[in-house]
Formats: C-alpha cells, sequence, structure tokens
C-alpha cells in the first residue's frame, strides 16, 4: 500500500480513477480457501481500526484492477492468490473512493497480518456475522457470500 499514487494524490489524480465517474477505486479480495472467507481487522486509521474488512487498496495509475489486488494481498498478508470472479456492484467509501470485490483463491502461503492489519480470522459461511465489519463493507460481504455460498 506505499506506491507512489499515495502521497498527496487525491481522488481523481494519480490514483486508478474509475473511467466514467472520476472516483478512485479501492479493489478488495473475498479471498476463499477450504471453504472459509478471509477476514482482516484494520490497524489504521485510527477511524477504521478495530473493525473488519476484505483486505485490498487502492488501483495504482495504468494498473488493472485485478493485479492491484494480487499486489495488495501480497504486501499486506504475504500470500500468493488468484483473482476469480467480479462480485457485482460497487459500494462508496469516503468521498471520491468506490470499493469493488474481486473473488480470489488462495495459492500459497499462509496469510499473516504484516501490514494494515492486526489479526485475521477464516471464517466459515455460518460465522460471517461474527466479527464487526466496516459499515462500507457489509453490502460487499453480504453479496459476496450470496453468490460464493449461496448464503
Ligand atoms: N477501505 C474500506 N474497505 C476495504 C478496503 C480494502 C479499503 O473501507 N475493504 C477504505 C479504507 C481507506 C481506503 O479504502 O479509506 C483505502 O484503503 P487502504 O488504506 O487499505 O488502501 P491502500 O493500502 O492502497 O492505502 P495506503 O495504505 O494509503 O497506501
Amino acid at each position: 500500500p506505499h506506491g507512489t499514487a499515495h502521497h498527496g494524490a487525491g481522488p481523481g489524480h494519480g490514483t486508478g480513477p474509475d473511467h466514467g465517474t472520476g472516483a478512485v477505486v479501492v479493489v478488495a479480495a473475498a479471498l476463499l480457501d477450504r471453504g472459509r472467507l478471509l477476514a482482516a481487522r484494520r490497524s489504521a486509521p485510527a477511524d477504521l481500526a478495530g473493525r473488519w474488512e476484505l483486505p485490498g487498496g487502492k488501483v495504482e495509475p495504468g494498473e488493472r484492477p485485478e493485479d492491484a489486488l494480487v499486489r495488495e494481498l501480497r504486501e499486506e498478508l504475504g500470500v500468493e492468490a488468484e483473482p476469480g470472479e467480479r462480485i457485482p456492484g460497487e459500494w462508496p467509501l469516503k468521498p471520491g473512493y468506490v470499493l469493488r470485490v474481486w473473488s480470489a483463491r488462495l495459492l500459497s502461503g499462509d496469510p499473516l497480518p504484516l501490514e494494515d492489519h492486526d489479526e485475521l480470522r477464516w471464517l466459515a459461511p455460518g460465522e460471517l456475522d461474527a466479527v464487526d465489519w466496516l459499515d462500507q463493507d457489509r453490502p460487499a460481504v453480504a453479496e459476496a457470500a450470496r453468490r460464493l455460498f449461496g448464503a
């Protein structure tokens, strides 16, 4: 999450624009392994710390969203993952930022909270309400669960 685009780059400047609205696209993974979904607890910033999210980050200029997803999972969790289907929908974050979600399959590595997180949990389909998701992630998690778990 510490690429060149992140220093002083505001919405629509430098960081991967959404072709259409000008919003910055934040990609996140519904990362699956053995039928469970990974939830990650944010350690920063203060207003988000302690809440749980689908891991991901901002798309950099010229970067494909799927590539951004792979990069973020490598940086933040130390794993290799393969993006799958896009979860239909787009969820507003702070002004000028939108969240888009892809399913992803764990290829190798055991996720560790290397950056941005202080705890990780693999959730079985019946456990999705067990963590305090960020408000903006809730509808994305629900849609991902519907599609991936038939929940
Ligand atoms: N969210 C969010 N949910 C969610 C993600 C991956 C991100 O609400 N599942 C928000 C949190 C931030 C913004 O989107 O307001 C950017 O996410 P962040 O900080 O994880 O993106 P990075 O890692 O690209 O950003 P830097 O650490 O600043 O480089």
